[in-house]
């Protein structure tokens, strides 16, 4: 099945909530803490309790590559779990020189398999132009962020008025002549996805921020079904993986996802 099909099915089906595997060793139940596999081992259970009511899982190199080999193992043996039609994301914010970004592209798409990837756009188009050519894939371009610190390069004023973060939204719909392109945008910032909302409707819209960094998932889905777009995600990791501390973590995990996807049931029905 091809990525970008896998994606558009689940979101056809009203699933935009997409489990961030920010897995943490120092997070994980205890029991599982001082076990080798104990990363892969709660990734599973998630996986396996959540696969089918999700629209994707977002999986954060930080999180592997910290433990070295161990971690990309876990990485590795994780992407072998994924059901083959649930839509994967390298939470990876990759952009260097062409070259460079040649291998990274490989490394991301043909070493380990996601369907897409998270691109910082600062260098460029030639630094993204190796995952554009990737035309079955998406990738998903920083715009705004949900951080604090979005303050400091994204909403600085250029010459035309405009944000610097409104210019990346511009570039990408210019540049998204293959159909493979989105945006992250912070759910952190209601008041501007509503302002950005007709601009962004041929994009891919990836929204982290709801849960622990306390965005609001209904103002991000009242805001995408109000302009009749379906093509969002929303981003939950800690939320949803760390709910319960216990050996049931995972069917914990499985009830705060049904509540979120009911959450999003009502706005459309409303
Ligand atoms: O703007 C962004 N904000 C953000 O939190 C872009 C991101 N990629 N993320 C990532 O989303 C962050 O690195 C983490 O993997 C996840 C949010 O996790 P949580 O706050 O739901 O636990």
């Amino acid at each position: 099945m091809k990525s970008v099909e896998k994606l558009t099915k689940r979101l056809e089906e009203g699933k935009h909530i997409c489990i961030g595997l920010d897995s943490d060793r120092n997070k994980i139940p205890e029991y599982l803490r001082n076990d080798e596999d104990g990363i892969l081992k709660f990734n599973r259970n998630i996986i396996e309790s959540t696969k089918e009511d999700v629209c994707a899982y977002k999986i954060n190199l930080a999180f592997y590559e910290k433990e070295g080999k161990k971690g990309i193992d876990a990485l590795e043996r994780t992407m072998d779990l994924m059901p083959e039609d649930v839509f994967v994301i390298g939470d990876a914010k990759r952009g260097d020189i062409g070259n460079t970004s040649e291998m990274y592209a490989y490394s991301i798409f043909e070493h380990f398999l996601f369907d897409s990837v998270t691109l910082h756009p600062y260098m460029g188009y030639d630094s993204l132009l190796p995952f554009f050519e990737y035309e079955d894939k998406i990738n998903f371009i920083l715009a705004l962020t949900s951080n604090a610190g979005s303050l400091d390069f994204e909403k600085l004023k250029l010459d035309s008025g405009k944000y610097l973060y409104q210019e990346v939204i511009n570039k990408a719909v210019q540049w998204n002549t293959k159909n493979n392109l989105g945006v992250v945008f912070g759910a952190t910032n209601p008041i501007e996805l509503k302002e950005e909302i007709d601009a962004l409707k041929s994009l891919f819209v990836l929204l982290p921020g709801v849960g622990a960094q306390g965005g609001s998932l209904e103002d991000v889905a009242s805001t995408f079904y109000s302009a009749g777009n379906k093509k969002f995600l929303v981003n939950v990791s800690r939320a949803i993986i760390y709910s319960d501390s216990t050996e049931n973590f995972a069917s914990s995990a499985s009830e705060n996802l049904k509540n979120y996807n009911q959450k999003i049931k009502i706005i459309v029905n409303a």
